[in-house]
């Protein structure tokens, strides 16, 4: 108790100092009757809800939307139903944190109240007006189920919770126009200003099976006018929840969620702001093979701006669903988690984006154990022992292939060109033999040398030609025992030359209960997969470095860390100390 006096007091003193500074530091905590966001009796199984990746204390969640930081406090809004654990209902749920670690729940910011939104408040983005002002833009669902865009701005600007929103009446501000479908014209983004003053945002909708991501301008952000073409567009069917930002002052990157595939991908090109046309460069994929955050359970990103500290970052959000059945979601009594923020940078060669999980979540980690230069011989496995428990973890390693000269390594079969990696991984899985690799990680693996449960986090090396080829899979395939599970395998290339790498190649694994969110060569190559252990839950979760490859392999070093639990609370009157 005297700890928690003392952590609120020194809370209230940064909360003192942090109107004015920069960082994102609050100012008070909302007490119990503000943070409140909804009453229900619903019992919740909390058998694998997460420690530390964000999810609500039950019911169904899904995008992340209108992401800022307001006055020194990280605001997170996000999907949600307030009545059960299945998608409907939805409102901007709303929760506030000063580190992107712990989250006090707030009450939901944006509710159906007018014809203009009265079947839903869908997906949206907040932008910063010049004078600090942040206003969300969202989409309504209106009376008659059109999708329509509204904004809506702080009541009180001097509460850096934000915790009402006001909706002027002049809503809509923005309606599907003639011949446009009215009921795929969605999830606006953050806006920007042009030269010329304006400011612009994006819209998504579809031409028949052609995703298209509309460019909108407006003078006063309440007048809104199409411009007369596309940003951009694609074959792929409904382009949901666009997101368009600089990277590196040379390149922008245009991110779209295809509602059809229910994956996302993204283009990296020129941005000519003068004339608002987008080029995609040309010598990466545009389309359903293109770039992705992440090739496993990751959808309806969206990036912003923190402009908090003394280096400025772009942090992504990302939703991953569940992947049980509807049944068991409603008696576990909630869905759905956001992935750990991801900070995005461009590769140094300009080609791809790297992700890294925000480095907040690293004054988490506890416990550790060290493996240092373990050679793992062809079909051999061993346990990381020493932590109480790894289901709930942080786990960094970096193996080193022994056969360079790629005398072992399989050929890489030029059938799978055409294909996509999730395909080469799904005929190759975790326990097909090769020739190097795969090795890697079986996390959430049960007490009987994982026998009966495990989630095979791994790499495989194919040689094409005198070049390694490398791939980086998730094969949930034997996660769980229970019934009803929904396990793809995942997997993307890993854009590495072992050959400048000294054969070596880094993994970082976030496991949390019933996520497995994976970082393949710092950030390279991204998986997140939901998986359900029956067996390898809390203490009795393992942790395993496998072989199965011809090849030896040499774990160069491996770092695992328990993770405490995030501080995730909705009626939190005061912050706790970890
Ligand atoms: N989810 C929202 C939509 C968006 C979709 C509705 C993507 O605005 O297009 O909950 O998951």
């Amino acid at each position: 108790m005297a700890i928690r006096t003392w952590t609120w007091v020194v809370f209230l003193l940064l909360a003192l100092v942090s109107s004015s500074s920069p960082s994102c530091r609050a100012a008070e905590p909302p007490s119990p009757q503000q943070a409140s966001a909804d009453a229900g009796d619903l019992t919740v199984d909390d058998g694998l809800r997460t420690g530390y990746h964000f999810q609500p204390p039950k019911h169904w969640i899904n995008d992340p939307n209108g992401v800022m930081c307001y006055k020194g406090v990280y605001h997170l809004f996000y999907q949600y139903n307030p009545k059960g654990a299945v998608w409907g209902n939805i409102v901007w749920a709303h929760a506030v944190s000063t580190d992107l670690v712990d989250w006090v729940m707030l009450p939901p910011a944006i509710y159906p109240t007018a014809p203009f939104d009265v079947n839903g408040c869908w997906s949206g983005s907040a932008t910063m007006l010049p004078d600090g002002t942040p206003v969300i833009m969202y989409t309504g669902i209106d009376g008659e189920n059109r999708q329509v865009q509204n904004v809506a701005y702080p009541k009180d600007l001097s509460d850096p919770y934000l915790r009402e929103w006001v909706k002027p009446d002049y809503n809509p501000v923005i309606s599907p126009g003639p011949g446009m479908n009215a009921t795929a014209f969605r999830d606006p983004t953050t806006a920007w200003q042009g030269p010329d003053g304006l400011w612009r945002l994006v819209i998504g909708t579809k031409d028949n099976h052609r995703g298209l991501a509309m460019l909108y301008r407006s003078r006063d952000f309440k007048r809104w006018a199409p411009a007369n073409r596309a940003l951009h567009s694609g074959d792929t069917g409904m382009w949901e929840c666009p997101d368009f930002y600089p990277v590196n002052d040379t390149k922008h990157v245009l991110k779209v969620s295809l509602d059809l595939t229910r994956f996302e991908y993204y283009t990296l090109g020129e941005y000519d702001r003068d004339t608002d046309t987008y080029t995609p460069d040309p010598s990466l994929a545009d389309g359903n093979d293109g770039l992705r955050y992440d090739y496993g359970n990751f959808y309806a990103s969206k990036t912003f701006l923190d402009t908090s500290k003394q280096q400025q970052r772009r942090v992504l959000w990302g939703w991953a669903n569940e992947s049980d059945s509807t049944a068991a979601d409603i008696r576990k009594g909630w869905a759905g988690v956001q992935a750990i923020p991801r900070k995005v940078t461009l590769s140094l060669d300009g080609k791809q984006l790297v992700q890294w999980p925000v480095a907040e979540i690293e004054s988490l980690r506890g416990a550790h154990v060290n493996v240092t230069d373990v050679l793992v011989k062809s079909g051999h496995h061993f346990e990381v022992a020493g932590l109480a428990s790894s289901s709930q973890a942080d786990v960094e390693a970096a193996f080193q292939v022994m056969d360079m000269d790629m005398d072992k390594a399989e050929a890489f079969d030029p059938a799978w060109r055409a294909v996509d990696a999730q395909a080469v991984c799904v005929a190759r899985g975790a326990d097909a033999k090769g020739g190097v690799g795969p090795f890697g990680l079986w996390v959430l693996a049960s007490d009987d040398g994982g026998q009966e449960e495990r989630t095979a986090v791994f790499f495989r090396v194919f040689k094409d030609g005198g070049k390694h080829v490398v791939l980086m899979c998730n094969d949930p395939s034997l996660s769980s025992q229970a019934d009803g599970l929904y396990k793809p395998t995942f997997a993307g290339f890993v854009d590495v030359d072992l050959a400048k790498t000294g054969g070596k190649i880094a993994l970082r694994t976030l496991i949390d209960h019933s996520v497995v969110e994976s970082f393949g060569e710092y950030g390279k190559t991204c998986i997140l997969s939901r998986v359900y252990p029956t067996k390898a839950v809390g203490d009795k979760a393992r942790l395993y470095v496998f072989n199965n490859g011809e090849s030896d392999v040499k774990v160069t070093h491996l770092n695992a860390y328990e993770m405490r639990s995030a501080n995730i609370t909705s009626d939190a009157a005061e912050p706790t100390s970890r």
